[in-house]
């Protein structure tokens, strides 16, 4: 009786040692792979094309992060980017599409909100921080 109460004691801790394991498993991989979704649009008004992608970006991550890990995961999205020593990455090429000081085009980075309004951003891809659900352009124009 005493052996079976202590096997069955064994068995209850085992179980719930288990169970207790993979709850905090899941609780701290969840909370870590956490990333806010945003949507990202690249426009290029020359050719009147727009197509969005759905992205995420780390929690209080940059708008590049976001990018790479579209790049990573959908061979649709490319992007080029070249070092300014002041101010970071400057995106040079999108989806084979390169701005040239020739002709004075680039991608300019803009942020669209619900209400209609948009806004330039006023940083680069290496140092914009999206907001979660956020709606980012990249847009090729003239300047
Ligand atoms: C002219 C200019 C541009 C031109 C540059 C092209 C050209 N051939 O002239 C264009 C229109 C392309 C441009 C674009 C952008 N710009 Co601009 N631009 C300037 C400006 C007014 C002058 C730069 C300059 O000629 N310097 C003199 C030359 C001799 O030095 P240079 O080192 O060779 O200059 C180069 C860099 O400045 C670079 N550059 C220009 N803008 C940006 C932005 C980023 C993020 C990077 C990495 C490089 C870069 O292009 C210049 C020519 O090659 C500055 C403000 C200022 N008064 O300095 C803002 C400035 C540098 N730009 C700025 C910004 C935010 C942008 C954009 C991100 C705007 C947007 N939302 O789209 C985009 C870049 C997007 C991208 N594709 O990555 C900010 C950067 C701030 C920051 N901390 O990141 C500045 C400081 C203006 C501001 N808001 O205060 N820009």
């Amino acid at each position: 009786m005493a052996a079976t109460t202590l096997l069955s004691t064994v068995l209850v801790l085992l179980v719930t040692g288990t169970l207790c394991n993979r709850v905090l498993v899941l609780l701290v991989t969840g909370t870590l792979c956490n990333r806010d979704p945003i949507m990202l649009t690249v426009a290029n008004g020359f050719r009147h094309t727009n197509h969005t992608y759905s992205t995420s970006v780390a929690p209080g991550g940059v708008l590049l992060g976001a990018m790479k890990q579209l790049q990573k995961d959908d061979s649709s999205f490319n992007f080029t980017t070249k070092e300014n020593p002041d101010y970071g990455p400057f995106l040079v090429s999108v989806n084979g599409v390169a701005g040239k000081k020739g002709d004075g085009t680039y991608w300019q980075l803009r942020v669209d909100y619900v209400n209609g309004s948009s806004t330039v951003a006023q940083v680069g891809v290496g140092c914009y921080i999206p907001k979660p659900n956020e709606h980012i352009f990249l847009n090729f124009t003239t300047y």
